[in-house]
């Protein structure tokens, strides 16, 4: 038998902890409610999404909402903006650099990279796309991993991208390459160069681990930026300007590489007139209206391109036509002239840039910016640029 006393004082025990209870439910709705307020009146579409419901006027609540919850996380939402792995939260192009080099390369693609990263991507986060046509040694990934924080992917380059077509006589190629090195033409004798100008050419931006970037910065193993690049993004000004080619070195190409390249594309653009851009930079390339090439290309081993122009029918188009005719393997035609000579007659001129912010050294060749305010951010010698190699096709470039 248990004392009405002692049920009488649970009881009123019971009904206070009730009260106090609905009066710390009613307490903790409220502070939660006025310290999103923001939330509440003004959600971003992509916030609002991601927010839990709050209750605003219900006096007893569900208990569920009122349960302090974690905040929501902002999650990645695009691919334009990111949290890298250095901590840099900004706005970034869908991009990447692409490197094609050989395992012998390291040591040269390492030096590349340290210098790279130190300049620009420590604070950017691009991530690197290494191709090769041949397998690369583990003992090659992991000394090029441990260059950089961001993500580094390597790909082997198919069969079929990296192989004769099967209407090139293999034989008067070889004849060709023979007469080629008697003349001294650089790189005449080699068969593995020719195969990579067609690969930069036409397959490059095909390869499954570029295919998903909208732009690429093309890297070669051993060479060297000279600019602080930590504030200016060039795969953004690439973006928001909307250029599709990107360049700093534009010089002369050697014509014994390249007999029978203007014939073609002459022929190139009467049959299909409908690819050539209205306000294009023939007069860049020709002095003679189109009659001749005066052989200025932009010197590709540095280039940014905005993908969508090499995967354009006009210039899927004026690759195969070039490739049907054999002169990647019976003659020696590089890729820099094929994507210039694109460039200029595809482009409207104002989408073709010159990143004259970015000092940038291949073997003997230089862009140094001379301006006094690009001096104190480059550690390069203007006078190290080759006037009469560079500036002849750079000035015209400039200057048309
Ligand atoms: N995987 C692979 N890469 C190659 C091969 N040949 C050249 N490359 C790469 O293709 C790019 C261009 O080759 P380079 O030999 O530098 O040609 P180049 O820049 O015209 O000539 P250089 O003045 O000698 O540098 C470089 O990134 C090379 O590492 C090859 O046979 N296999
Ligand atoms: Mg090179």
């Amino acid at each position: 038998m248990i004392p009405r006393r002692l049920v009488a004082t649970a009881r009123r025990i019971l009904l206070f902890a009730l009260a106090f209870l609905a009066g710390f439910l009613f307490e903790h709705t409220r502070n939660r409610s006025s310290t999103t307020p923001s939330v509440i009146l003004h959600p971003q579409p992509q916030e609002q999404a991601q927010l839990h419901p709050v209750v605003t006027n219900t006096i007893i609540p569900d208990i569920s909402s009122v349960i302090p919850l974690p905040l929501p996380t902002t999650t990645e939402t695009t691919t334009n903006t990111a949290q890298n792995d250095t901590g840099n939260m900004g706005p970034r192009a869908n991009a990447a650099f692409v490197v094609l080099l050989q395992n012998k390369d390291l040591h040269d693609m390492r030096k590349t990279m340290r210098n790279l990263e130190s300049v620009f991507n420590q604070k950017h986060g691009y991530p690197y796309v290494f191709l090769n046509n041949v397998p690369f040694t583990e003992h090659f990934k992991t000394h090029i991993r441990a260059m950089t924080t961001s993500p580094v992917k390597f790909g082997l380059i198919p069969k079929e991208h990296w192989s004769y077509p099967s209407f090139i006589n293999k034989t008067q190629a070889a004849l060709n390459r023979e007469d080629m090195e008697n003349r001294n033409v650089p790189y005449g004798e080699s068969e593995s160069y020719r195969h990579m100008c067609r690969y930069m050419s036409g397959f490059i931006f095909r390869h499954d681990l570029v295919q998903e970037y909208d732009y690429y910065w093309r890297v070669e193993p051993g060479v060297s930026f000279s600019c602080d690049l930590l504030d200016v993004d060039p795969f953004m000004i690439m973006k928001t300007k909307k250029y599709k080619y990107g360049f700093t070195i534009a010089l002369p190409e050697f014509v014994d590489t390249i007999p029978t390249l203007w014939e073609n594309v002459k022929r190139f653009r009467k049959l299909h007139p409908q690819h050539i851009a209205k306000r294009n930079s023939l007069e860049w390339i020709s002095y003679d209206k189109g009659d001749t090439y005066n052989n200025c290309h932009f010197w590709s081993n540095f280039e940014i391109v905005d993908t969508s122009f090499f995967r354009s029918k006009a210039y899927l188009d004026f690759f195969q036509f070039l490739d049907d005719t054999g002169g990647f393997f019976y003659e020696r035609w590089g890729d820099a002239p094929i994507h210039s000579i694109a460039a200029a007659l595809m482009l409207d001129r104002r989408e073709i840039h010159f990143f004259n912010e970015v000092g940038y050294r291949h073997g003997m060749y230089e862009h140094c910016p001379e301006s006094p305010e690009l001096q104190l951010k480059c550690a390069c010698d203007p006078k190290d640029n080759v006037d009469w190699v560079q500036f002849s096709c750079l000035r015209r470039f400039l200057e048309t």
